[in-house]
């Protein structure tokens, strides 16, 4: 399987709970290399254009405000098949539906504070990874 890398961000709900370094716990205990990293404080406009993919859904404002409301940190992760590996180590977006041991199933807080989001493809992972961190930022 190829080497990939993706994009993945710890959510105010985590970041407020001080989780970064639990949660970056499972992704190095799957075989996930955090190859970039930075906390942000998003403005609710970004969180806008990030999440613009479910922008007629009915949730979106509320995500919006939500992943402005604090700072999150964004990552970028590496490892062979990383996008699919990483959504299996965070579980269902509703963590009432996540596989024990998952992300999702140990930390999250409800559908919408959901502690971490993970690209869903290689299209999707490149164009997350290129919002949030520029070239000089990512070594080779
Ligand atoms: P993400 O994009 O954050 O990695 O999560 P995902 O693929 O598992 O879920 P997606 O369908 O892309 O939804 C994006 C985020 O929107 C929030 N959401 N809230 N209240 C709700 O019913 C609801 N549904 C989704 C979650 O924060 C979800 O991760
Ligand atoms: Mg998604």
């Amino acid at each position: 399987m190829a080497v990939e890398r993706t994009l993945s961000i710890i959510k105010p709900d985590a970041t407020r709970r001080n989780l970064t370094g639990k949660i970056n716990a499972k992704f190095e205990e799957a075989g996930l290399r955090i190859v970039a990293q930075k906390r942000i404080q998003l403005t609710k406009a970004q969180a806008g254009e990030f999440y613009k993919v479910h922008a007629e859904r009915p949730f979106y404002d509320e995500l919006c405000d939500f992943m402005a409301s604090e700072p999150v940190v964004v990552q970028v992760l590496e490892g062979e098949g990383a996008i699919a590996k990483n959504r299996e180590v965070m579980g269902a977006t509703n963590p009432a539906d996540a596989d024990e041991g998952t992300i999702r199933a140990e930390f999250a807080e409800s559908v919408g504070e959901n502690s971490v989001h993970g690209s869903d493809a290689p299209e999707t992972a490149a164009a997350e990874i290129a919002y949030y961190f520029s070239g000089l930022e990512l070594v080779g």
